[in-house]
């Protein structure tokens, strides 16, 4: 008997973005970026990344070994138009090929649109800040979907619209670099407005594709549960972080804060399915220095089992997640999930204790699709550059040598079962713990 069976054609994969694995990506804002002194760990760049520009073929091929049934991979936006309104089509049949070798695998292709990267001309021209771009990301997407639409049921428009707003326009680690809460705002609403226009496009051209956003969603705690200020700015960050894009995409127009940003309805309930990113979750102390950060310290349970990039490992919040996302009556797919390991010392757990976690949402009516590993290979892990080590598969950014670690023939088994294998031990259940240092998550 198998410990824990997944329901029938359950999506099992990897993720990737196209600017973090493709190299040579140098048409982008990332690629200018990666060039400021001080912007990317190491003064690594995206130059060479895992080169699978070129070495699609083999890399699917590993990956099918592996048992995966499916894929998640986004299309460079900066290669297909280089130019406003010029359409590469030498990048259209590159994707293409990229998205056939996959379907000729027997694993189904899951495409992201827009993973982070603009193209030099959308960034010169004011970027996620300008209202245009919604139009230009709209075409773009209907494009691409006239052109590649057959080979994958489901398309994500946006990969988590909320961390290109914060890291790009709050903390201003990310391109452009900005610091300015209005602005933040402004693109979240411009990040909206792009994904209803984009939505309605493809679904007048293509009503049978499933269109969704890709959501990274947090788990935030008050850091003294009996604190009502902490208990306050938790809910605070909940809401803005987690529930404010969610909300407007299910009612059709902008909800409080954004309402205060600009003006974008769209139609009601845009998103075929959910798709979600969960990594971890924070614990929130109010403090009354951190006013650019709606008045919230960020910190770390003592103690708690933490990442190379000190993120908390909370499998719990998956399952909280997945159960809270119940109300917004659409499948789900988690779209990434994983850990920074170099030593593939946690990963083993990670993965068991978040595929529980999963199981045990689906166990409890979670409408649950599909779950995709972040990561394949190591890659390009933005300003962390190649330190951060996500892969299931170590690739050795110099050598590109790939070696499949030993996590990844635990997932491998995983996939092929379409279950939690009995003979895992389970780790134990998080415990509460009280908080300790403050957190350097972005
Ligand atoms: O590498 C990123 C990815 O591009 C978006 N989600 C989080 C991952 C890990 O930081």
């Amino acid at each position: 008997m198998i410990a824990g069976q997944f329901p029938e054609k359950f999506l099992w994969g990897t993720a990737t973005a196209a600017h973090q694995v493709e190299g040579g990506n140098r048409g982008n804002d990332w690629w200018a970026w990666e060039q400021g002194p001080g912007h990317i760990k190491n003064a690594d760049t995206s130059d060479r990344a895992c080169e699978q520009y070129g070495r699609y073929a083999s890399d699917f091929d590993l990956l099918r070994s592996l048992n995966q049934n499916a894929h998640r991979l986004s299309v460079e936006w900066s290669r297909i138009e280089p130019a406003p309104g010029e359409f590469s089509r030498t990048a259209l049949g590159h994707y293409r090929d990229v998205l056939q070798a996959l379907r000729d695998r027997g694993m189904e292709p899951m495409v992201t649109l827009h993973h982070f990267t603009n193209p030099t001309w959308i960034a010169q021209a004011g970027g996620w800040d300008a209202p245009q771009t919604s139009e230009y990301f709209a075409r773009f997407a209907a494009r691409v979907t006239d052109e590649l639409g057959t080979l994958a049921p489901r398309w994500i428009t946006i990969n988590e619209p909320t961390v290109i707003a914060y890291q790009g326009y709050v903390r201003g680690d990310w391109p452009p670099g900005t610091r300015n809460l209005g602005a933040a705002a402004r693109v979240l609403v411009n990040l909206l407005r792009a994904h209803w226009m984009a939505y309605e496009r493809i679904k007048a051209r293509h009503p049978e594709l499933q269109i969704g956003l890709a959501h990274h969603l947090r788990v935030f705690d008050p850091a003294r549960r009996f604190m009502p200020q902490d208990r306050a700015v938790a809910a605070a960050f909940n809401r803005v972080f987690n529930e404010t894009m969610l909300k407007s995409l299910r009612l059709g127009q902008l909800v409080f804060p954004l309402t205060l940003a600009g003006r974008a309805r769209g139609p009601r309930q845009s998103q075929d399915f959910i798709g979600l990113n969960y990594y971890t979750r924070e614990l929130v102390k109010f403090n009354h220095r951190y006013h650019a950060e709606l008045f919230g310290e960020r910190m770390l349970p003592a103690a708690a089992p933490r990442s190379d990039l000190n993120w908390e490992l909370y499998p719990e919040g998956l399952y909280r997640t997945l159960r809270s996302l119940e109300r917004e009556k659409l499948p789900i797919l988690v779209t990434e999930n994983g850990i920074a390991d170099h030593q593939d010392a946690m990963r083993r757990e990670y993965l068991l204790s978040h595929v529980a976690a999963m199981l045990r949402a689906i166990a409890a009516g979670s409408p649950v699709r599909g779950y995709f590993h972040w990561t394949c290979f190591d890659n390009f892990e933005w300003a962390e550059g190649y330190s951060a080590k996500f892969g299931l598969i170590a690739c050795d950014p110099v050598t590109q040598e790939r070696r499949p670690r030993p996590s990844a023939q635990l997932y491998a088994q995983i996939c092929r079962l379409n279950a939690l294998p009995a003979s895992v031990v389970l780790p134990p259940a998080a415990q509460p713990v009280e908080p300790a240092g403050p957190s350097d998550l972005r």
